[in-house]
């Protein structure tokens, strides 16, 4: 059983996560006003990645007897000022995921709570490529800074990752 403090800040985080699908999803609508396909289906992507690590602290929670409560999503931006800006934004919110997954672990470890403690792990080294993926891009980005010619390159690396859902639904699954 989830004490009233794990299951709140397990809570929290789910919506976090819910937040972190939006904010994607507003960058790649972004990207999309730019016509940079690329970098739009890799936010696509990205975005439905979110909704599985939503999909994971969900399942976590009912597996122990917890009770998700889904609150109030706040509106992400819209606009960017160049690729490098949003980015480096994607950047600094995945630090910022790193933190409160960390600070959900200390609290699992204040807590002797080994289930979640152990249901933690996965997502301490997900961060790790999340940070990891967002900041090689980000660099290249920097790198090109002036040369449309680079950012058209890169959008056509990027177009290699496409979100599944579309996929999976012209399979019918
Ligand atoms: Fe981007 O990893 Fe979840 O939030």
């Amino acid at each position: 059983m989830l004490s009233e403090k794990m299951l709140k800040a397990l809570n929290e985080q789910l919506n976090r996560e819910l937040y972190s699908a939006y904010l994607y999803f507003a960058m790649a609508t972004y990207f999309d006003d730019l016509n940079l396909e690329g970098f739009a289906s890799w936010m696509k992507a990205q975005a439905e990645e979110e909704l599985g690590h939503v999909l994971r602290f969900y399942n976590y929670i009912y597996d122990r007897n917890g009770r998700v409560e889904l609150t109030e999503i706040p509106k992400p931006p819209r606009e960017w000022g160049s690729p490098i800006e949003a980015f480096e934004a994607a950047y600094e919110h995945e630090q910022f995921i790193s933190k409160s997954i960390h600070q959900l672990a200390a609290l699992a470890e204040e807590e002797k709570d080994y289930p979640t403690r152990a249901f933690l792990e996965w997502f301490i080294n997900e961060q790790v490529e999340e940070e990891a993926s967002v900041k090689k891009i980000l660099d290249k980005l920097k790198f090109a800074k002036d040369a449309p010619q680079i950012v058209f390159m890169l959008d056509r690396e990027l177009a290699a990752r496409a979100p599944k859902l579309p996929s999976l639904l012209m399979q019918g699954e």
